[in-house]
């Protein structure tokens, strides 16, 4: 495998309706990859197609990997087009023959225009910016004869250490082949891998539990012949029954953020430090939890969870979906490839505790529940150690909640309209905590009652350095923050919560000029370069002399 990151030539050539061949693309700077053109200074915000290109030595058939790009691209190998990747945020492969062994073009055509069609993942009414770039990393290797294509770990018994291991092998593999699994470098255990799939359950030697006080990784290395695949994994179950969820048999309070992974300078191409330390200041405030709103997360942001322990909720990409979407049979194989491509990217990360799709889809709908039910089947067919949810911001209409695990409810007391709160202009804390409450009455109903339930968004935006005690300062930010902190620390009914949001982010501003002043969402308690508002060191100070914590629910 050869990483392919690095600066590219970069041109950038507009709005044009079909890709123009690279003899007319004037290549004028050099770009990182990952990155987005959209950041850097001459190409800012600006919407069209940019070219990346880079030259590659290699020959026969070879597969080329992207770790996630968008919103969408066009990929050429020497003036010809190898590939589309219509799946923003999503892992792909492209398999082709390369030619003869020497240099060739390679060329990504990278358009960020909306694309509002009922068929599209990332239409422009999204409420975040839809950036142009490779996001993440690139990588070129020979297409081996046959491969180890799937290496899945699963924990099934924490009391005597056993995890439940699947090898998938692809291309011509050989029928009958010696499989050996290396735990932390030990002394590897042999089996025999028949047909190309084969489950094991295996004890891990001397194996400790993982969770966000200690969170304690192992190495696996699967040797099948000459073919050896190396994962790390963390020991640890989930469950979600009683109304709670359970993490190694003990229920817990998830306490934390919606974080878009984002930032100014970089678009979706965060570097690796500042997503450390983003998952580190969360882990210092006090909190465990991130939701990844609303898209496939990186490997950077998962390996960085499972390392520092923060419990993940990961989702694919999905926002107010209505019927047209819903209906749209490109637009639901779409989602559900997008869903089993980060269930089986995923599946080793001990930090990703739930996953989801589709953030705010029209779950009162036929069409709705119809998606989230395949949506459940497959990430319950490629895992089925997690439980599934979705955030629902219609719990009273909502016919789809029967088809998952936990109920997650986006709800805005004290900024948007709510059913249950007549004055949305002001907030008292006692008016919400009685608007809270209503929903634990909801839930009542013998259908939810096993369910645990979370409030997956909830939030109010502060204008940096606005103050005073009306809406849109960091005052009444952060006494509603403080308010939803304190209610879900004492409700045992309720299972946590994912504020709205880690830090303000850039938004689509054509459709909600008045809702998003400087083109930012401003629900963060840090402003978009992670300065804190009032309201984060109001955050920590509660968490730090709350008798519940996470670690301690009630
Ligand atoms: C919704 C949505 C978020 C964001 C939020 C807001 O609930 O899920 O992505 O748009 O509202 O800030 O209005």
């Amino acid at each position: 495998m050869v990483s392919l990151d690095g600066f590219w030539d970069f041109g950038f050539v507009g709005e044009l309706d079909e890709y123009p061949g690279a003899e007319r693309v004037k290549f004028t700077t050099r770009l990182p990859v990952p990155g987005c053109f959209d950041v850097e200074p001459q190409f800012k915000l600006r919407r069209g197609v940019g070219v990346y290109r880079t030259r590659v030595v290699i020959g026969g058939p070879v597969t080329l990997i992207f770790e996630g790009l968008g919103p969408k691209a066009e990929i050429l190998w020497d003036g010809k087009t190898v590939g589309r990747c219509d799946l923003p945020f999503s892992r792909e492969e492209f398999r082709f023959d390369a030619g003869g062994e020497k240099e060739h073009t390679l060329l990504i055509a990278v358009d960020n225009r909306a694309d509002d069609s009922p068929d599209s993942l990332f239409p422009g009414f999204y409420d975040f910016y839809r950036h142009g770039g490779i996001y993440r990393p690139v990588s070129i290797c020979r297409t081996p004869d046959w491969e180890i294509a799937h290496l899945k770990v699963i924990p099934r018994d924490i009391v005597k250490g056993i995890a439940g291991i699947t090898v998938e092998l692809a291309g011509n593999f050989p029928a009958e082949a010696a499989v050996s699994f290396s735990f932390d470098g030990k002394a590897p255990v042999r089996e025999r891998l028949s047909g190309g799939r084969g489950t094991f359950a295996l004890a891990v030697p001397d194996f400790r539990l993982w969770s966000p006080e200690d969170p304690h990784l192992h190495r696996l290395t699967v040797t099948v012949g000459e073919y050896v695949r190396k994962t790390t994994f963390g020991m640890r179950i989930v469950e979600a029954k009683q109304g709670r969820l359970f993490v190694n048999g003990k229920p817990v309070k998830l306490l934390g953020y919606n974080r878009h992974d984002c930032h100014p300078d970089f678009g979706y191409a965060v570097p690796e430090a500042l997503v450390k330390r983003d998952l580190e200041l969360i882990k210092a405030q006090g909190c465990n939890f991130i939701r990844g709103c609303h898209y496939p997360q990186s490997e950077t942001v998962l390996d960085w969870c499972d390392r520092l322990g923060i419990f993940f909720w990961e989702e694919s990409i999905g926002w107010g979906n209505t019927e047209p979407y819903l209906t749209s049979g490109l637009f639901r194989a779409r989602q559900r490839e997008q869903t089993r491509r980060m269930a089986r990217k995923s599946v080793n990360h001990p930090c990703v505790i739930l996953q989801g799709f589709m953030n705010e889809l029209r779950s009162n709908l036929e069409s709705g529940r119809t998606l989230i039910r395949e949506l459940a089947a497959i990430l319950k067919e490629e895992d089925g150690s997690r439980p599934v949810t979705f955030a629902c911001d219609m719990p009273f209409e909502d016919i789809s909640m029967p088809e998952v695990d936990v109920l997650s409810f986006n709800l805005y007391p004290g900024w948007y309209w709510n059913p249950l709160m007549s004055d949305v202009q002001q907030f008292d804390p006692e008016g919400l905590k009685k608007t809270l409450r209503k929903y634990e009455v909801f839930l009542e109903r013998p259908e939810f009652k096993e369910k645990p339930f979370i409030i997956s968004e909830i939030g109010a935006a502060a204008l940096p350095g606005w103050h005073g005690d009306v809406r849109w300062t960091e005052e009444y930010q952060a006494d509603l923050t403080c308010a939803v902190f304190r209610y879900v620390l004492d409700a045992p009914r309720c299972t946590g919560v994912a504020i709205w949001m880690f830090c303000d982010t850039r938004s689509v501003n054509d459709y909600r000029i008045h809702d998003r002043p400087r083109g930012f969402n401003n629900k963060g308690l840090l402003d978009e370069y992670r300065r804190p508002k009032t309201a984060w060191n109001a955050v920590a100070g509660l968490l730090k002399q709350y008798p519940q914590s996470c670690d301690n629910p009630n």
